[in-house]
């Protein structure tokens, strides 16, 4: 037996309150090495309440072996406590006959002097409600479409700054222009989202800033002038909630913009200023070298966001920052009833504010959506007591690198998408947001060089996955563009430009995920593989449901290889061929 390679740990994922009374537990064994694991548990305090009981522990549970990578076995159980308190030990049986017994003191035998011995194993001593990781429902249920402000509509002229160039989709954005997009071309095209089926809305930042992005923020309670106003704000929300559209605004709390008031403050009063210890100034002048490059400054004397010398780091342990910034996001959620904040660069700003932001929000709305920015490992933020998901760029960046970049084969993928799913709880994996590109990024279109059937097949594959999926704005058209800031070209509204039988995939893509939102959210999803199909597997219970046939490999389908009798929920292919790049979704 491989002991080096099992492993446990309590109160993290892998034993965790799922819902209000059932606790998740799972253990790491070496790949194919072990036969079966069993859960051997009770009430720590039995023995002071019944002592005529001589045995405290319950008969052992089997445990399900939920996923596998290359390296590891993941085994998983699902147990409740009537008094929401829990001993537990597991009892260890290898393919080859040897068995052991996994306890808080580490591995031993399975004799009964240690399995009457509670002080020996692990605990969940009581299933604290108020520390669960909380997925609320209405997260489950959404498919989100980002929409840059300055990009997607320009309803009214009238805001539009000096020298907004004309609208014009194939036109390439450079890093300083602006098109006149606002919140009334959103308000005048929420009937196009609502046709193409998405029910949240991500709005890149809104607030007063100087450039075409925001994220150089000058006044975090005004929407910049060039959008709109507080009013419009309102309206825009109300509307969208009256279609069942939920709203989030971008939060970009790690720096300010240089124009921000307290910044300007600090230049001209540098160490006298009030606001000196809102930044991360480390000498005073602060100060940097312009360069011809608006971007690099590496001499700044004070923190920035990457190079950036026009966003000083904001100082959030500074108990006068984090009311700042938590009043701001406070202000937001009473005046204007948004539903979610998607956090800038959440992992540069520090756990205790993002602690101090998960409570004043959960206790304004107990359903509040907090999205962070995390492109990697992000357990530490995900606890339930921070952030509730992330932009989940590791995990659809695996897909890319296999469906796309073809960097990556399908034993490797599969390791990938299976160990990222043991990093958190089933319920933090429900809360994922999964979009395979965005602002940051070269969009889809181009990173598959155009090929739509790929694209369809790419898109399905992320949809499938535990998470919620993400448009960004003009996929559905079939927008093209490089990285930042080619992937902001403005909306094409253009019909000739329009790809309209992509947009009726996405429309129906849509419309399968949000039909099954319950069956992809729920149980475990394993993706293993037979050749180079990919293969999701959902279980739910004991049952498995042969979820998505991906093959990667340009072959037909032969579907008698595949023992279960699915009834195809959805044909997405147009066509009633199965062509090898095509898709289809099973349930039987
Ligand atoms: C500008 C230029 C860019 C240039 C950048 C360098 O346009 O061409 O590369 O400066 O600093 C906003 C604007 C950008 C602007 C930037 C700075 O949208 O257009 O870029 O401000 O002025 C990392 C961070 C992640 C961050 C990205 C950009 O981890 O948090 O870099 N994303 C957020 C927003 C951005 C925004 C900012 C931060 C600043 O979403 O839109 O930029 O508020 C790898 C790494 C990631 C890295 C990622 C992208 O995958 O793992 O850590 O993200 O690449 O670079
Ligand atoms: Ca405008």
């Amino acid at each position: 037996m491989n002991l080096s390679a099992i492993y446990h740990r309590p109160e993290s994922e892998m034993a965790y309150l799922y819902d209000a009374t059932t606790m998740h537990i799972r253990l790491r064994t070496a790949k194919d090495d072990i036969a079966s694991v069993q859960l051997i548990a009770g009430d720590p305090y039995t023995l002071w309440g019944n002592l005529e009981f001589d045995k405290f522990y319950h008969a052992p549970q089997a445990m399900t072996k939920i996923l596998s990578t290359s390296l590891y076995d993941y085994w998983q159980i699902s147990i409740s406590a009537d008094k929401r308190r829990l001993a537990y030990a597991f009892i260890i049986q290898s393919t080859d006959g040897e068995q052991v017994l996994l306890n808080d003191k580490g591995f031993g035998q399975a004799n009964p002097e240690t399995l009457d011995d509670m002080n020996t194993y692990f605990r969940m001593p009581y299933f604290q409600e108020i520390d669960r990781f909380k997925a609320p429902e209405w997260v489950k249920q959404t498919v989100w479409y980002q929409i840059f402000p300055e990009r997607f509509a320009n309803g009214n002229p009238q805001n539009d700054p000096a020298g907004t160039k004309p609208w014009d989709s194939t036109d390439h954005p450079g890093r300083f222009d602006f098109y006149g997009g606002d919140l009334q071309g959103v308000l005048d095209h929420l009937d196009h989202l609502v046709a193409l089926g998405v029910n949240g809305i991500y709005f890149n930042p809104i607030f007063k800033a100087p450039s075409n992005h925001k994220y150089d923020t000058e006044d975090y309670y005004t929407i910049d002038p060039e959008f709109g106003d507080d009013q419009l704000f309102k309206k825009l929300v109300q509307a969208a909630h009256e279609r069942g559209i939920r709203v989030m605004l971008d939060a970009v709390f790690n720096h300010v913009g240089d124009q921000a008031s307290q910044w300007r403050d600090v230049l001209e009063n540098q160490a006298d200023s009030k606001y000196a210890d809102w930044f991360h100034i480390h000498e005073f002048p602060a100060t940097y070298t312009p360069t011809n490059d608006f971007e690099f400054a590496g001499d700044a004397t004070y923190d920035t966001f990457a190079y950036t010398p026009h966003m000083p780091k904001l100082n959030t342990a500074n108990s006068e920052v984090q009311a700042y910034l938590i009043d701001i996001a406070t202000y937001w959620i009473k005046k204007f009833d948004i539903d979610a904040w998607r956090l800038d660069v959440a992992n540069e700003i520090d756990h205790h504010f993002w602690k101090a932001f998960h409570a004043a929000t959960t206790t304004l709305k107990p359903d509040f959506y907090i999205l962070g920015e995390i492109w990697h490992n992000a357990q530490a933020w995900l606890n339930g007591d921070e952030l509730t998901g992330i932009m989940n760029y590791a995990y659809t960046g695996s897909i890319l690198d296999y469906f796309v970049h073809n960097r990556i084969d399908v034993q490797t993928f599969i390791n990938q998408l299976n160990d990222q799913l043991m990093h958190y709880r089933a319920s933090t994996n429900q809360m994922m947001f999964n979009a395979l590109d965005s602002h940051d990024t070269p969009r889809l279109k181009t990173l598959v060089h155009e090929n739509m059937a790929l694209e369809k097949q790419v898109l399905t594959f992320t949809f499938l996955q535990p998470g919620v999926p993400s448009i960004y704005y003009g996929t559905e058209y079939g927008m093209t563009g490089e990285n930042d800031p080619d992937d902001r070209k403005p909306m094409v509204w253009d019909s000739k430009y329009q790809d309209f039988e992509f947009y009726q995939f996405i429309q129906k893509l849509i419309a399968v995920r949000r039909t099954f939102s319950d069956v992809l959210s729920a149980g475990t999803l394993q993706w293993t593989h037979q050749t180079d199909d990919v293969i999701g597997i959902r279980r739910i219970g004991e049952q498995e449901q042969l979820l998505g046939l991906f093959n990667h490999g340009q072959k037909n389908f032969d579907l008698t290889n595949y023992q279960q009798q699915p009834v195809i929920i959805s044909q997405l292919a147009d066509n009633n061929v199965l062509r090898p790049d095509e898709f289809v979704v099973y349930q039987f």
